[in-house]
């Protein structure tokens, strides 16, 4: 079999996508998602410029080989643009595999390890009564495991918060907002969050929280500390993961179980992290992180120090990531839970796909292959329109991590 062509496919029904699809002399194609929020074409064109040209003749079988020949091949190493571009022809790759030999991608990969992949929703809410009800509603469509974000008084908008209902997108059209942040307001709130969701839920709800980089290193221990008989299933991301090694200070402080890594893009971001066993679990995705190849790689190297997986899933990671993500999580063995925020009806058109959530599980598709579609005529309606992250910056402006 030789790879034949590769196209980026650039669509926007609700919010942006990029999509490589692979062709094959056989009439074969997969597809693997390049998708980087608020970057996007910069991936496109690394893929069309810089990688297909690369593949064409290629053995699409050859999947390892091919991986390290547009890592190692590049010279220039790592970075969100690249990985994310490996990542989309290595997805493509597992997908043109399972189709071809009839089977589903997780029986490449190991096969089944369990029923179906634990996912968590995100609840959120202007005020703490708003954000209550919102995990009830989780609650009652089966979720099993809910993230609870909330408005912070004083601040006009808080990170995950959208309008109220069970949607949160944040990438916004145009040029990117700037939103404000006070360490001192969200330590009020927070804590007055989870000893309502505890008293009012109990304890058979798994329970999570983002941090979303904000805080310093002696406000997270002091947060998790706090936090730490609502036995939270994560707090994610409680400072920026830059310096590994300054896990050690939140560690000492808590046992509040951490969760970093939706912006790492391959083990050498999670090394120490992992080896010094100061994150519990690893938060690193198909997409950003060089595909499933690579991201088997940094669940073998987290498994024996008990570290778990906890991937990525938010709106800005197509249903081909999703798709891809749901055959990761169901074979590798330390497997913990996966992120799911549905998409738009308009998502799920332009992407026809066999996974399915049922009682707080999502199923990967038994087809052969990732089981996910693009459909093309219906992707060229909705053509890419600039959108950014917003912008953090503290209370007297200082630029800060959103
Ligand atoms: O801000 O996906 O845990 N989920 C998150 C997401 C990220 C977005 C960035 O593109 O932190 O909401
Ligand atoms: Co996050």
């Amino acid at each position: 079999m030789k790879i034949v062509a590769a196209r980026v496919i650039v669509c926007s029904p609700g919010r942006n996508f990029v999509t490589l699809r692979v062709d094959t002399d056989e009439g074969v194609h997969g597809l693997g998602d390049a998708t980087l929020n608020g970057r996007e074409l910069a991936v496109r064109s690394y893929l069309c410029d810089h990688v297909a040209p690369l593949l064409i003749g290629r053995d699409p079988f050859d999947i390892e080989d091919l991986w390290q020949l547009l890592y190692k091949g590049a010279y220039w190493r790592r970075g969100p643009v690249t990985m994310s571009a490996i990542a989309a022809v290595d997805t493509a790759l597992w997908d043109i595999k399972g189709k071809a030999l009839q089977t589903p991608v997780y029986n490449l990969l190991g096969g089944r390890s369990r029923n179906g992949v634990l996912v968590y929703g995100h609840a959120n809410g202007a005020s703490i009564p708003e954000t209550v009800e919102a995990v009830a509603r989780y609650r009652e469509l089966g979720y099993l495991a809910v993230r609870a974000q909330c408005g912070v008084p004083g601040l006009p908008t808080a990170y995950g918060v959208g309008r109220g209902g069970l949607a949160y997108e944040p990438a916004e059209e145009g040029l990117p907002p700037e939103h404000r942040w006070s360490g001192e307001q969200y330590l009020r709130m927070v804590p007055e969050l989870f000893d309502e969701l505890r008293s009012t839920f109990g304890f058979d709800l798994h329970l999570l929280h983002d941090a979303h980089h904000r805080l310093t290193p002696i406000e997270a221990g002091w947060l998790g500390k706090r936090l730490e008989d609502h036995r939270l299933l994560w707090l994610e991301d409680p400072v920026p993961a830059e310096l590994q090694e300054g896990y050690r200070l939140i560690r000492q402080h808590t046992t509040t179980p951490l969760a970093v890594g939706e912006v790492f893009n391959s083990v050498y971001d999670c090394t120490r992290l992992i080896t010094e066993q100061l994150v519990d679990y690893i938060r690193a995705t198909v997409v950003h992180a060089g595909g499933i190849t690579h991201l088997r790689k940094i669940a073998h190297l987290a498994e024996p120090y008990h570290v778990r997986t906890g991937c990525h899933g938010a709106t800005d990671l197509s249903p081909v990531c999703m798709a891809a993500a749901l055959h990761f999580d169901i074979s590798v063995h330390n497997f913990g839970i996966q992120e799911y925020m549905p998409h738009t009806p308009e998502t799920d058109a332009v992407f026809p796909h066999d996974y399915h959530f049922a009682d707080g599980y999502l199923h990967p598709g038994d087809g052969p292959g990732l089981g996910v579609d693009i459909d093309e005529t219906l992707a060229a309606e909705y053509p890419y329109r600039r959108a950014y992250l917003p912008v953090g910056r503290k209370q007297d402006a200082t630029v800060h991590s959103w």
